[in-house]
């Protein structure tokens, strides 16, 4: 029990490290297993196959950027390489560090790089810069004993926490089993964590002297390329500390990439190879892309999706023959049909969800992202009983459009911006219609007139009235037929709907009559200006003009 004025100290126990959990496999009386790898990727692998530890291998990580096990690939390069790994994992790595890449100064700059990367030891071997692999050629020579001792003495100065393997080449360079023990006992000397004994041979025979004389003076390491038919069994009475199996996962995926490329190729098809090969759903597990969706739901902002309903049951009479085979929604503008330039319009806003009231010739909307409902009654009823005929589509955040307009998205853009649970978009210019004074017109009055001070976008304009009869004093503009709804505006236009459908009114009444009967129920419309940019085709007029619009 903690006393008034004790301190209570809290002991939190840590994991030990890499580098330590390294130490502890070098240093037990259990035989170990790393395995190797050659990227983030197959790094993964390893530590989900179970293994303790992880080769990063020199040989295959060259060959796997395309290059030869002759420092090619640039230390920093394979740095970057043995960064991905460590960041994919959480086993400890052991790097194949070559010759240390120059002199005990390289090896100094290589271990504190390499602590600073979370790799819990590093191999280098007694050769000399640029090295070779050691099953290449004959007699390579050694590097000076002395100058290689320098060289582990300067890499355990800088961090004596990552283990140092020092790799002893005499038997790969044919200078026999005395030599090697000399080696051996002088890097042991020197500071080693452990020695790492090569040989090309087939047969272990070197190997196990080797084991015999060592005795137990420092753990000893073993890659069993060449002698793999020795049974494991054989290492483990000798007293070998950790086996490596230095190169089979590179090689196993030059087989495997091989195959399926040579099967894909003859084929001309991807079928003789799926299942075969893992799937994509794997690829994301490896990746961890779960996490990542995870995360996003915890970091990134969200914005709600919004869907939009179209309307474009009528036909569109002052069209003509034009409109004989095809609802206007259809008329051909410039190679496109209006309402497929239109719903590019509100997927480039991040609409995806569409819904289309159909009714005339509804068999020729038949566009392949949207969802349509039907109005059959199109003949008898009006806007807003197409409207109501998508009903359960008014959710959420919503947009409402008329069917046969085209207008610049940023119009659009500007409306969803909008904070009001209703708003419309309004053309402040209205249309210029010469030679028209009979037009109907969806007029509209604002609590003020577009100023062209944008500071003045600042404070919300509100819709006043909306009409086809307004006095020309009241009028600020022409409502282009968006609208936007929030969630909360979706259920007061349902509502409304409902109400109307109850009174009878719904089966004749006008979009506009719809917000008209919203604004006179008090609820707040807000408007978002625009300046032309936008337009509907009515007649054969309007279809010229839309011709002509970008
Ligand atoms: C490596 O895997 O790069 C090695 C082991 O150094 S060996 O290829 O056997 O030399
Ligand atoms: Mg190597």
């Amino acid at each position: 029990m903690t006393m008034p004025g004790e301190e209570q100290v809290e002991i939190v126990a840590q994991a030990p490290s890499r580098a330590a959990r390294l130490r502890a496999l070098l240093r037990s009386a259990e035989l170990s297993f790393l395995m190797e790898a050659h990227n983030g990727l197959s790094a993964k692998i390893v530590e989900e196959a179970g293994f303790e530890g992880i080769w990063a291998s020199g040989l295959t990580t060259s060959a796997a950027l395309g290059v030869r096990d002759s420092n090619e690939a640039s230390w920093t390069q394979v740095l970057e390489v043995l960064e991905f790994m460590a960041d994919a994992t959480s086993i400890p790595i052991l790097v194949d560090g070559d010759t240390g890449y120059g002199n005990f100064n390289n090896v100094r700059r290589l271990v504190r790089k390499l602590a600073q990367r979370r790799i819990a030891g590093v191999c280098i071997e007694d050769k000399l810069f640029p090295k070779t692999n050691s099953f290449l050629g004959e007699g390579q020579p050694l590097a000076a004993i002395d100058e290689f001792c320098g060289k582990i003495k300067a890499g355990k100065d800088t961090d004596a926490e990552l283990s140092i393997v020092a790799r002893v080449e005499a038997l790969i360079s044919g200078w026999g089993l005395d030599e090697a023990l000399r080696r051996a006992e002088a890097y042991h000397a020197a500071g080693a964590d452990a020695i790492l004994i090569h040989s090309k041979r087939k047969v272990a025979d070197e190997i196990l002297a080797f084991a015999a004389e060592w005795g137990n003076r420092c753990p000893l390491v073993i890659v069993p390329t060449m002698y793999y038919a020795t049974p494991t069994e054989a290492f483990r009475r000798v007293g070998i500390s950790v086996v490596i199996w230095a190169n089979h996962n590179l090689r196993a995926a030059i087989t495997a990439m091989r195959e399926v490329s040579r099967r894909i190729r003859v084929a001309e098809s991807l079928v003789p190879v799926e299942g075969s090969v893992a799937s994509v759903r794997e690829v994301f597990d490896l990746t961890a892309n779960a996490e990542l969706e995870e995360a996003e739901r915890r970091y990134l902002p969200t914005s709600e999706p919004v869907r939009a309903v179209v309307i474009a049951a009528s036909r569109g009479a002052a069209l003509g023959p034009l409109t004989a085979d095809r609802p206007k929604c259809m008329i051909d503008v410039r190679g496109q049909p209006l309402l497929r330039r239109l719903v590019a319009t509100l997927n480039d806003c991040g609409i995806r969800d569409v819904t289309v009231v159909r009714g005339y010739k509804k068999e020729t909307i038949n566009l392949s992202s949207i969802t349509t409902v039907d109005n059959d009654a199109y003949d008898t009823s009006g806007e807003a009983a197409s409207l109501a005929c998508a009903l359960d589509r008014i959710e959420g955040n919503c947009v409402i459009s008329y069917g046969d307009i085209l207008f610049r998205r940023y119009i659009l853009e500007t409306l969803l911006e909008a904070e009001a649970d209703l708003a419309i978009a309004v053309d402040a210019l209205g249309r210029q219609r010469p030679g028209e004074p009979g037009r109907v017109t969806d007029l509209v009055g604002c609590s003020r007139p577009y100023t062209g001070n944008y500071l003045d976008e600042e404070a919300p304009i509100w819709l006043r009235c909306l009409g086809n009869d307004l006095r020309p004093e009241e009028v600020h503009g022409e409502w282009i037929g968006l609208a936007k709804l929030s969630p909360r505006g979706s259920t007061l236009l349902r509502a409304e709907l409902e109400a109307m459908r109850a009174d009878g009114s719904l089966p004749t009444a006008t979009l506009l009559d719809v917000f008209a009967r919203l604004l006179a129920s008090g609820h707040r419309i807000g408007v978002r200006y625009a300046l032309g940019n936008w337009l509907d085709v009515d007649d054969a007029f309007d279809l010229a003009r839309a011709r002509n619009f970008p």
